[in-house]
């Protein structure tokens, strides 16, 4: 990898001031939008390999769209789709290891998968449940809802497993939004201080809901903050898929040695926030149709092509197999047994603290009243 895609902080610095004009971002691209390629800078990856990340955003993209659909049908309470995004998740998610910690946001459906997350658990979390969130522990996977509140537990996760002397990273997906929040700037900086195995993956996907990166910080990146924080950062395409596997690479890699990195992955998201919003009310059309023609997957296909490997795939029969296990998932998640209101209260303490015990018992009296009600608990909107 080239140093192009680095912040270099250059010329002014040595005299003792520096400005937004003294920082070069590049951006680090091996797939252009046009198709055409760096073959001296594509991973070195065999051709199966080549061939599952094509599949493994075909799973985020129909996972987004039929959770969408669910939403629409009352199946689910609100859902944050990644649909644009899949470069950038599966490039990132495919970069980690198994074991691995991968502590995001919501809008990291496929990594968690490549993680071995159960796709029925995902929809049991967008359903509310409580009980997703352990089997999600059982898989080092947890998603933090109040956005950034996991940055200060990936700083402190990441300590643990330098003290332990363990051999894997922990991985924070954080938006461009979380960027702005205080607990980020305290986690990412304590990091760099105690030089641990983190790493931080900022999918920038341009709007923190309704407000505009350009207004949600002057900095003209979020990758060129790690300089700040006295750490290495690395500003990517997130629509080539290429280049972010091999960016979070290099930053695993960094971050086992002791150097947390922070990765920006310059992204759009497609949908709406989540389908609680009207992202009409915010942005334009055209806006939309410019991101459509750097679409990550179409990127991808002509790659394929161009290395005489899309011959052997056929993308309907691929979309067909990824629907049937979607609808396993679904099936296992409707069958998944009910949860009675206790479990609402369950996790947090191992012995509930008078108040809740008292709002635990309002509750259950309120459903006495009102059995009608219980039938919303599983569908209760989240973020
Ligand atoms: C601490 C906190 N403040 C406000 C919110 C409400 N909220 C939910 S999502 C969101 C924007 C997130 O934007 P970003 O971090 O860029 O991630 P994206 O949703 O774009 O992937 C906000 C402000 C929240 N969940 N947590």
């Amino acid at each position: 990898m080239n140093n192009d895609h680095k912040l270099v902080a250059s010329v002014g610095a040595d005299q003792g001031r520096i400005s937004q004009e003294n920082l070069e971002i590049g951006l680090f691209q091996i797939l252009a939008p046009d198709g055409s390629y760096n073959s001296e800078a594509v991973p070195s990856l065999d051709d199966d390999a080549f061939r599952e990340l094509y599949r493994w955003m075909l799973v985020e993209r129909t996972f987004d769209k039929r959770m969408v659909k669910l939403q629409r049908r009352g199946q689910i309470g609100t859902f944050g789709s990644g649909r644009g995004q899949e470069a950038s998740i599966i490039g990132s998610g495919y970069a980690l290891k198994d074991d691995d910690w991968l502590l995001g946001m919501g809008r990291e459906a496929g990594a968690m998968f490549l993680q071995g997350l159960p796709i029925r658990d995902l929809i049991l979390f967008w359903r509310g449940l409580e009980d997703a969130n352990r089997e999600m522990a059982k898989h080092n996977q947890m998603i933090a809802i109040s956005i950034g509140s996991h940055l200060p537990l990936v700083t402190g996760t990441a300590w643990g497993m330098k003290l332990a002397d363990e051999d894997n990273v922990v991985t924070a997906y954080f938006g461009d939004g979380a960027s702005s929040t205080g607990a980020v700037h305290e986690a990412v900086n304590f990091a760099g201080v105690l030089d641990v195995p983190a790493v931080f993956f900022c999918q920038n996907n341009q709007y923190a809901i309704s407000t505009p990166f350009e207004k949600q910080t002057n900095a003209r990146s979020v990758a060129q903050r790690a300089i700040g924080y006295g750490i290495n950062g690395i500003r990517v395409d997130g629509n080539d898929v290429l280049a972010v596997y091999e960016a979070v690479s290099e930053a695993r890699k960094a971050a086992r040695a002791g150097n947390p990195t922070l990765v920006e992955s310059v992204t759009y998201r497609r949908d709406a926030h989540t389908t609680s919003d009207d992202p009409g009310r915010y942005r334009n059309e055209s806006e939309v149709e410019q991101w459509q023609e750097r679409d990550p997957i179409a990127r991808y296909e002509s790659f394929l092509r161009s290395e005489g490997l899309w011959s052997e795939i056929d993308r309907e029969t691929l979309v067909e197999e990824i629907n049937d296990e979607f609808d396993a998932a679904l099936a296992a998640a409707d069958e998944y047994e009910q949860r009675s209101v206790d479990e609402i209260f369950e996790y947090l303490y191992d012995e509930l603290p008078p108040y809740l015990q008292r709002q635990l018992v309002e509750f259950k009296a309120f459903l006495e009243e009102r059995p009608d009600a219980y039938d919303h608990i599983e569908q209760r909107v989240k973020g």
